[in-house]
């Protein structure tokens, strides 16, 4: 592992979201959310999935807890369900849903764990869908109201907020393809939630810092390099045309104010006078979930991508070089905050045998994405943690239960958690990293 030391004010973390884990969707005053809409529809999930239980996490936090605690990790990053503390999304609060996030709050710090919140992870309130949801321009007030509340409640303990996870997950798996909730399939409509989106988190900062609060604030982006999948003038431009998609659709409004662009690449018609530079509030960081690269083919059928490192559950290519050749272009072409590697992982077909999960290719897939990090700190790029994704196997959306990206195995017949090697790996691992 000595390849794999990294400086010492490093911060070592797992992420969850609310959705996922917590379950209790009808418990002290939580409302329903899109997704509780979405998954109890027929056919829209796996095995009709739903999170309805997921982990149990709202009754077992305090043993997930100590569990996280056993990792040795610095930090932890999860989300606030906002229909748990507005259940309406606008209106009143819910002093039960408020004091579950104190407590969690304030039990991580008792572990000596830092708290790092993101606001929004796609559990929208369904009464705010009922009005448009993201593709009205009022909701973009509504999360403002909600992302100021939250700082002002957990501000002088959290470690960071970020507003928005993933936001092209909400526009186009949402919005444009249908996969994810609300499951609307109009192109129109998804980058006018994109547009929302951004807005929403420039003004939540603005909002945030005029009543000073000093958390740091940024963003959480899915982002990947695309690779043409040969020489071809065809494949080039499409490699072009999906990075600029994928990628700087989201951080060019970010980091310079502007969205890209390009004759073949759309318009945004919900910007409106302003917009943009409300968007591009400074950030304290920007994080960035990678899992895969693009890789782009005209021809038909596709050149299939080389697969050399192996591909997970989900049946995304490992392609930890990705990671290096996406942070070194994010630097190259702008300037940039500190980085967080807010999720990385991999999904695997995990079984516990004898009372072990002996889960090698995740060992194999944090190990190289882990040296991918480091060779872009190397050249340049300002890397501060890393979070793996997930703490557990959980509810992973449209795909249920059946995909298990965790550090910990979870029979969700039993709720019994059992950590897997890549646990006892990554504990490792940061026991002998320099200390602070
Ligand atoms: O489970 C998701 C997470 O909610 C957001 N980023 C990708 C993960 C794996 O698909």
């Amino acid at each position: 592992m000595q390849d794999l030391i990294f400086p010492p004010s490093f911060q070592w973390g797992v992420a969850t979201s609310s959705y996922q884990i917590e379950g209790a969707v009808s418990e002290d005053g939580r409302a329903p959310s899109i997704w509780d809409t979405f998954s109890h529809q027929p056919g829209k999930v796996d095995n009709d999935d739903t999170g309805d239980v997921a982990c149990d996490h709202y009754h077992r936090w305090q043993s997930d807890l100590d569990m996280i605690k056993g990792l040795g990790v610095d930090a932890y990053r999860f989300s606030i369900a906002w229909p748990r503390v507005q259940p309406l999304g606008s209106g009143a609060w819910n002093p039960l849903g408020l004091g579950f996030y104190d407590r969690l709050v304030d039990g991580l710090l008792e572990r000596g764990i830092a708290p790092h919140v993101t606001l929004y992870h796609w559990d929208l309130p369904q009464a705010l869908q009922d009005k448009g949801g993201w593709a009205a321009r009022d909701t973009v007030q509504r999360f403002v109201d909600y992302a100021l509340a939250m700082a002002e409640r957990l501000g002088d303990r959290a470690a960071s907020f970020a507003t928005h996870n993933e936001p092209w997950v909400t526009s186009v798996l949402g919005n444009q393809t249908g996969l994810f909730a609300p499951g609307l399939k109009d192109p129109v409509i998804a980058r006018r939630v994109a547009h929302h989106l951004l807005l929403s988190h420039g003004m939540a900062l603005q909002a945030i810092r005029a009543a000073g609060v000093k958390t740091p604030l940024g963003i959480v982006l899915n982002q990947s390099p695309a690779t043409p999948a040969t020489s071809s003038a065809e494949d080039i431009a499409l490699a072009a045309r999906e990075y600029a998609l994928f990628v700087r659709w989201f951080a060019e409004p970010l980091l310079l104010g502007r969205y890209p662009e390009a004759p073949d690449l759309p318009i945004c018609e919900a910007l409106q006078p302003g917009d943009l530079e409300t968007i591009a509030q400074p950030l304290d960081f920007l994080g960035i979930n990678y899992y895969t690269r693009i890789w782009s083919s005209t021809s038909n059928p596709p050149v299939p991508a080389p697969h050399a490192c192996g591909t997970s559950d989900m049946g995304w290519e490992n392609y930890p070089e990705g990671l290096t050749e996406l942070l070194c272009g994010l630097k190259r072409d702008y300037p940039l905050p500190p980085i967080f590697i807010t999720e990385n992982g991999m999904a695997n077909r995990d079984v516990v045998i004898d009372g072990k999960v002996d889960d090698q290719p995740r060992i194999e897939y944090m190990r190289t994405h882990l040296q991918a990090v480091k060779a872009a700190m190397n050249a340049g790029v300002d890397v501060r943690g890393f979070f793996y994704w997930s703490l557990m196997d959980n509810f992973e959306w449209s795909s249920g239960y059946a995909k298990r990206f965790g550090l910990f195995h979870v029979d969700y017949k039993t709720q019994v958690r059992t950590p897997k090697e890549s646990a006892h790996w990554y504990r490792r691992l940061i026991e002998q990293q320099p200390s602070a």
